[in-house]
């Protein structure tokens, strides 16, 4: 799982991802301008992986991680090939919005405006992905016109479909497509088709919003109507501060604010639900580790996430689940109660199992 961060210059992005990654990569106007992106990974937190952790005591606690690269800062009406080509790759795009005020800071529109830089930004993801399509339109229809094809006119189909829908101002990510479509133009790795969360970059002045209970649950709620969009607010300048903060002031802080989490938590979290993630568990005394699938995976294949060999030779899978586990307390309790399962290869995983894989191999 992979998610790429983007925005337009000096809006903060170097500065969350740092916070995000731990990491130390140099933020700040020059530092901006270099054309290799930032690579890092981010374990998810996970209070559950934690819990299951302190039961179990094993030798080592693996959560489950999410990559995060962070691209140069993009700028409006450029064809900018160099600063979108390692977005490619990635499943989701995080797009930093600034909204905090601050002089020292030059931005890059004249003024800060979150909701026209979003605007602004998904048109220029828009318009590389109108320029792939222009291109391989024209291909094609030069190809049709020697060889009548179902599949290529099927392409051509949906390729019209997409540039008109472009063409009304909206991204890709917000229409329908049908399954065998997505195959069919998985390839293009159109941009404004990945899924998206807004992220406001807000300033020490604006915190209350960040009290606001709808946050502290759940993120600001999702923009009414899109499809495979989300929005959550951050403060970079505190984050970093919280980010050095030991674990215990870091608790009673987040309590000041009548926060439950950190914004980078909050941001880890949302992309998950985006992505309709979820996490299994194994357990044991050599390792408590977080496993993530896609919601409706069945157990055969989760299995083959910890290992191929897992699924070729899956016989059952031992179930149980964390909130029956917390309840219980132990294994023993759970199997005495019927609450620890076999279930075959179709079983849809659950978030929060707790699995152990049978296998012949
Ligand atoms: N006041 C204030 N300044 C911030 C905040 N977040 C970042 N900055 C400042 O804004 C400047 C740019 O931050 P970066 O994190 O480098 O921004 P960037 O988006 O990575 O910039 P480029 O990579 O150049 O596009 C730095 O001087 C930061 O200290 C914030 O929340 N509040
Ligand atoms: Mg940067």
């Amino acid at each position: 799982m992979k998610a790429g961060i983007i925005g337009l210059s000096s809006v903060g992005k170097t500065t969350i991802f740092n916070v995000l990654t731990h990491g130390q990569a140099a933020a700040g106007p020059a530092a901006g301008r270099k054309a290799e992106p930032n690579v890092g990974v981010v374990k998810v937190p996970d209070a559950r992986l934690d819990f299951l952790s302190s039961k179990f005591n094993p030798e080592k606690t693996t959560y489950a991680t999410v990559e995060f690269i962070d691209v140069q800062g993009l700028e409006r009406g450029k064809g900018q090939d160099m600063a979108l080509s390692p977005l490619r790759t990635v499943d989701a795009l995080v797009h930093v919005v600034r909204a905090f005020q601050d002089e020292s800071v030059p931005h890059s529109e004249g003024s800060v405006d979150p909701e026209r830089d979003k605007r602004h930004l998904d048109y220029e993801l828009m318009l590389a992905d109108i320029a792939s399509i222009e291109k391989r339109m024209e291909r094609l229809e030069k190809d049709l016109k020697k060889i009548k094809n179902a599949t290529l006119e099927k392409e051509l189909d949906y390729l019209q479909r997409a540039k008109a829908w472009l063409e009304s101002e909206k991204p890709l990510r917000e229409m329908e497509v049908g399954e065998d479509e997505k195959k069919l133009v998985k390839g293009f790795a159109f941009l404004s088709e990945k899924p998206m969360i807004y992220v406001e970059n807000i300033g020490e002045d604006q915190l209350d919003r960040l009290r606001h209970t709808d946050v502290s649950s759940e993120g600001v709620k999702p923009p009414a109507n899109r499809a495979n969009t989300e929005q959550t607010i951050i403060s970079g300048k505190l984050e970093a501060e919280m980010s050095e903060l030991p674990s215990e002031e870091l608790k009673t802080f987040l309590s000041d604010y009548g926060l439950a989490e950190s914004g980078t938590e909050r941001l880890i979290r949302t992309t998950y639900r985006l992505l309709g993630l979820i996490s299994f568990f194994t357990v044991g005394e050599e390792e408590c580790r977080a496993w993530t699938i896609t919601g409706g995976t069945n157990a055969q294949n989760a299995a083959g996430v910890i290992h191929t060999d897992l699924s070729d030779h899956f016989i059952r899978a031992e179930v149980c689940h964390y909130d029956d586990f917390v309840k219980h307390g132990t294994m023993q309790a759970l199997k005495e109660k019927g609450l620890l399962r076999l279930e075959g290869k179709e079983y849809p995983v659950k978030d929060g199992d707790i699995m152990t894989i049978r296998h012949s191999g």
